[in-house]
């Protein structure tokens, strides 16, 4: 299930916060649409994925928290769907097509030159990001961390939400572990210091394929101060036996990480990691199609 928003009469944060609960549990607790997206007129979607119907029926509750709840579009994809009318994202999330944020090109629910996770966190279709999936990783998965910080990211950027929610671990280190195909990739890692306030409190190194690609990283110092984006580039890596691995090892307090991706043709091949719409099944619309 996918909900999309823009925020069309308030122009700063905090102005209106809402609940979504679906069948009576919240899903999103304090929404703020014009922090998330971010700005006036910013489309924003969310998804919720294996969303069960209960007693035939979803509902779904936008509930007051601060003003006037609001939704522009729903759409639900599921496996009774007639081919014919499946909700596409580009059809549904804004009445101009230009409001949309650009997504990643997708093939039958893939991007195939684009593996990407939202650490901790679900698909952001709105930034082509994939649900983080712990297959992923290697050794300990450490733990998850979530935060309703308005993170400050680049102008245009639509990927706020990466940075809310966080994976980091008490261990020496934080692997994810990607299979991709024989090439050549761009590692991109997004981090956001959502708890301590100053510099030098959190340093770790990045290090890919078993290199050390950053050292003493402190996100806090280079992003320029808390709740931050800071967006890394780290260009031809290869594929080595058929593998990237990224991992965060610690040097001061508990590395962590909020988003990877990996940019290349192929680089969705072998593991799934994208943003992009699941395809419905094509059923026959015999007899099950109530559509
Ligand atoms: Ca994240």
């Amino acid at each position: 299930m996918s909900t999309y928003f823009a925020e069309s009469y308030f122009t700063t944060n905090n102005s209106r916060l809402f609940n979504i609960s679906i069948n009576g549990a919240v899903v999103r607790a304090d929404l703020d649409v014009y922090a998330t997206a971010p700005g006036k007129n910013v489309a924003l979607i969310l998804l919720f994925t294996e969303v069960v119907p209960v007693a035939g029926h979803i509902t779904i509750a936008f509930t007051k928290v601060k003003q006037n709840p609001f939704v522009n579009a729903i759409s639900v994809v599921g496996e009774v769907t007639c081919p014919s009318v499946t909700p596409s994202v580009s059809a549904s999330a804004s009445p101009s097509a230009s409001a949309v944020p650009a997504v990643s090109p997708c093939v039958n629910g893939r991007s195939p030159d684009s593996f990407s996770l939202n650490v901790a966190g679900p698909a952001l279709p709105a930034s082509g990001f994939g649900a983080d999936n712990t297959k992923y990783i290697k050794g300990s998965a450490g733990f998850v961390s979530v935060s309703n910080a308005a993170v400050q990211v680049a102008p245009g950027a639509t990927n706020a939400d990466v940075y809310l929610t966080e994976r980091y671990t008490t261990e020496r280190e934080l692997t994810y572990h990607i299979p991709v195909p024989e090439g050549n990739y761009t590692v991109t890692t997004y981090h956001a210091e959502s708890y301590f306030n100053t510099n030098a409190s959190r340093v770790f190194n990045i290090v890919i394929n078993g290199e050390v690609v950053k050292a003493d990283l402190d996100v806090h110092a280079t992003a320029g101060g808390k709740d931050i984006a800071l967006v890394q580039d780290f260009i031809n890596i290869p594929s080595v036996n058929g593998s990237i691995s990224i991992s965060f090892t610690k040097v001061t307090e508990n590395p962590f990480v909020n988003g990877v991706k990996i940019s290349g043709p192929g680089a969705d091949t072998l593991a799934v990691g994208s943003g992009c719409p699941a395809t419905a099944p094509v059923r026959d619309p015999k007899p099950l199609c109530l559509c």
